[in-house]
């Protein structure tokens, strides 16, 4: 674990140091939304799926800027989602890594337009010639993380969950609802890294098998979290979703069980990156902290 914990600090010290480059703020007007931006962008958090973009690409051999520029990008969307879900219309939460959310620093309106031009300044990043030098990569790029970002994948999710307060939901239900939500943003990760690696179908099929399984293994943890995580070391409220009365592989599972098929889901992801050998080790021991974190 500890050459994990190393490598997952080093990772998001360089992703720290790339999202502060593309979110360098202009000395304008207007300059309140860029410190808005980066004051939800720049606040710690695990870095997780820049992790998976960086180790997905090691994969692959890719030119090590190009990757962390895909991690930037996506890890503005990943905020975005956060601020938006944090707002009174969405979750009403007023702590988000330890620290007032965005529109408690700030207000509604600055928060809705800080997590909108996350979203825009993301594929603004993949587009851009410094992501990688063949126009169709970065085209399938966009296309890719479009895709998990919107109806079909992570707004897609959300609007399944806020259809859940007032529906009965059962365990595909969640299991859907979940992928769409947090699924779909970890897979893009992994799917990243081949896209960039221009990698084979054999291998794309390994890492998004990987990709599912670790994608639920997190969201069981997070409902875990959710049930008997202490709220400092998360960062934000817990038990919430079982004060909402909504159903969550915890409610349906039972705490064991839940623990149980989140260690059951690691095995599976781990054994879809034998192909690769011990270059994939770091993805396998990412899949063990997903599960065994306490924030
Ligand atoms: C508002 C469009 C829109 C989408 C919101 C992903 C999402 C959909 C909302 C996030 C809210 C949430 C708490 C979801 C549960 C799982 C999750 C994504 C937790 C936060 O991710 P971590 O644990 O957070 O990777 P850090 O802070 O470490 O980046």
């Amino acid at each position: 674990m500890n050459n994990l914990k190393e490598s997952m600090k080093a990772i998001a010290s360089k992703v720290d140091a790339k999202l502060n480059e593309l979110l360098k703020s202009p000395d304008t007007k207007e300059k309140l939304i860029f410190e808005a931006m980066r004051y939800s962008a720049l606040s710690g958090g695990k870095r997780l799926r820049p992790f998976l973009v960086m180790t997905s690409s090691s994969l692959f051999n890719v030119k090590e800027d190009y990757a962390l520029r895909v991690a930037a990008a996506l890890e503005m969307i990943h905020c975005y989602s956060l601020i938006h879900d944090d707002l009174p219309a969405m979750d009403d939460d007023d702590l988000r890594r330890g620290q007032p959310t965005n529109h408690k620093k700030y207000d509604e309106a600055t928060a809705i337009l800080a997590g909108d031009s996350l979203l825009t300044k993301a594929f603004e990043v993949l587009a851009d010639e410094k992501t990688h030098h063949d126009p169709l990569v970065r085209c399938s790029l966009v296309k890719a993380l479009a895709k998990a970002s919107g109806a079909n994948g992570m707004v897609g999710g959300q609007v399944l969950d806020i259809m859940a307060e007032d529906s009965e939901m059962n365990l595909d239900d969640i299991i859907r609802l979940q992928g769409l939500k947090t699924g779909c943003l970890i897979s893009f990760a992994c799917e990243a890294g081949a896209i960039l690696g221009n990698a084979d179908e054999k291998d794309k099929h390994s890492l998004l098998n990987y990709s599912r399984n670790l994608g639920l293994a997190f969201q069981i943890a997070d409902d875990i979290l959710d049930t008997e995580g202490d709220a400092e070391l998360v960062g934000k409220a817990v038990g919430k979703d079982a004060e909402a009365g909504k159903a969550t592989f915890v409610s349906l599972l039972g705490l064991e069980n839940a623990r149980q098929k989140a260690s059951d889901l690691v095995v599976q992801a781990s054994k879809q990156l034998d192909t690769f050998g011990d270059k994939a080790d770091l993805l396998k021991k990412v899949a063990d902290f997903v599960v065994k974190r306490n924030y």
